[in-house]
Order: structure tokens, then C-alpha cells, then sequence
């Protein structure tokens, strides 16, 4: 056996010397290469996050949205939160599919505004932000939404990895909630106010913040460098195929 061993490596080493050595150089080059570039590959894509933020003013339906997502179910989470909500889970919709699907970090920031700055903690990290508005309440609480959305847009967290952002019009299953249409048009006139006040205060000492808009133009979403979408939901019913499709959209499955 180890007779047969011995030829059979002195066969090779015979055959090695006989090859021009450039082309034993080529080989052991383009044999490193795929190593490198696998191992790149393979860093990359389990670097890629899967954390998904539910942000918004208290009372909008995170928490609910939360376990509509995880569970299929409201349960009855009608009380303030008062610490973020965070599990790792695949979609209660996705659970009857075959083959391996990716879990989802999902986390609920509550709205109160002690645990807001809590959202720093998981921002640089996420895949995606899903900022929920209350369509039903929504006058009201209009210019609080729209300050807290500015915030978001203007945190260079968000800007600089161009953090897709998905506001979710949630409590659609009450004929009175406002449409999508409408809360998007008074989010950017909201925030078009909001940009022209805040410029004017604090052009000394913006150093987290980046200015929104395009100067001269009244403020729309499109002029966001990251992606911003609207969509509508009822975490109280189960209505909440578009966020799924948000989800996935940018934590692959
Ligand atoms: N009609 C209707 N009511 C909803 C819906 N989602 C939430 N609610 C109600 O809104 C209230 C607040 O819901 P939560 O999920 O606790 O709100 P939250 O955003 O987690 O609030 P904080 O934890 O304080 O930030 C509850 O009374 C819910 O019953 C919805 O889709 N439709
Ligand atoms: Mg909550």
C-alpha cells in the first residue's frame, strides 16, 4: 500500500518538474484567487443584516404589528411599551414553506420619547425601517409624526448606508383612516416646514445631520437619497402583506 503511495507521488513530482514552470505559477495564482474571492464572498454574505426597525409615535400599532408578524395573531398588546420589542423569526406567513428561509431580526421601538434615543442602538445595523403612522388618529398627531420622521431621515445612519424606509399607514381596517395618499401629502408638507425652521436654527452646529431636500423646491419623498415608500397595514386585523413584501424585499429569504 504505501509502496503504491510512494510511486504514486514520485510519478507527480516527476510530471511537476516537466511542466514549464510559468505555467505552475498561473495555476497556483488562479488557485489563490478563487480562495480569496470565496472567502470574500461567503464573508459578505453572512455580513449582509437581517434586523428590520418598527419605529413611530406611541399608540401607532408597532407592538401589535410586531406579533401579527410573528405570530398571525394581535394578542391583546394594547399597552405602552416601555422596552423594545426584539426577536429573531420567520414570518408567521412563511411557515408552511418548504426548504430553509432566512429569520428575520425584527425590532419594535417604542414611541415614547425616553426610549426614541433607542433607536440609535439598532440603526447603523438595519436592513430596513418601517416608520408606522396611525391613518385612523392621524391629524393629530401629524406634526409629532412628521418631526420624529424628520429626525430619522436626517440621522446619518440612515443617509450614509441609504437605509430604506417604508411608512406604514396602519389602522386601514376603519373606513375613517385616512388614505396613503393623503398622509403622504401632509408628511412632506409638514417636513417642508419643519426644514425650513430647523435650517435656519442649527446651520452652526449640524454635525449627525444632513439636510433634506433640494434647496429652492418644496420637499417630496423622492428627494431622498434612500429609498422612501408608502404603504398600508392593519396590524389588527392581519392586513400586513405589503409589509411582508417590504420585509423581503430587503432580507432575503
Ligand atoms: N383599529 C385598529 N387599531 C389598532 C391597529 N393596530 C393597533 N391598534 C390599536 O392601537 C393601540 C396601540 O397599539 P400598540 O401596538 O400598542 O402601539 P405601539 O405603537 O406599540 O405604541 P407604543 O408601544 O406606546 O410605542 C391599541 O389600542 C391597538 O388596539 C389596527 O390595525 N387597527
Ligand atoms: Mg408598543
Amino acid at each position: 500500500m504505501s509502496m503504491c503511495m510512494d510511486q504514486w507521488i514520485s510519478q507527480i513530482e516527476q510530471w511537476f518538474h516537466q511542466q514549464p514552470v510559468e505555467q505552475i505559477y498561473v495555476a497556483v495564482a488562479v488557485l489563490a484567487l478563487t480562495v480569496v474571492l470565496f472567502v470574500l464572498f461567503s464573508l459578505l454574505k453572512t455580513s449582509k443584516s437581517n434586523t428590520i426597525v418598527l419605529a413611530g409615535l406611541n399608540g401607532s400599532g408597532k407592538t401589535i404589528l410586531f406579533y401579527q408578524l410573528r405570530d398571525g395573531s394581535p394578542h391583546q398588546g394594547t399597552v405602552t411599551s416601555m422596552e423594545p420589542n426584539d426577536g429573531t423569526f420567520v414570518l408567521h406567513s412563511e411557515l408552511g414553506k418548504k426548504g430553509k428561509i432566512k429569520p428575520v431580526h425584527l425590532v419594535d421601538v417604542p414611541g415614547h420619547s425616553r426610549l426614541k434615543p433607542k433607536l440609535d442602538e439598532f440603526l447603523p445595523n438595519a436592513a430596513g425601517l418601517i416608520f408606522v403612522v396611525d391613518a385612523l388618529d392621524f391629524l393629530p398627531n401629524c406634526r409629532p409624526a412628521a418631526e420624529y420622521l424628520y429626525d430619522i431621515l436626517t440621522k446619518s445612519s440612515v443617509v450614509k448606508r441609504r437605509i430604506p424606509v417604508l411608512i406604514l399607514c396602519n389602522k386601514t381596517d376603519k373606513v375613517t383612516a385616512h388614505s396613503k395618499e393623503f398622509i403622504r401629502k401632509q408628511l412632506e408638507k409638514e417636513i417642508d416646514k419643519l426644514r425650513t425652521s430647523r435650517n435656519a436654527i442649527s446651520t452652526a452646529d449640524i454635525s449627525d445631520e444632513f439636510m433634506l431636500g433640494v434647496p429652492g423646491e418644496p420637499f417630496t419623498l423622492e428627494q431622498c437619497r434612500n429609498k422612501v415608500t408608502v404603504a398600508e397595514a392593519s396590524g389588527l386585523t392581519g392586513e400586513v402583506s405589503q409589509v411582508e413584501q417590504f420585509i423581503r424585499e430587503h432580507v432575503k429569504p
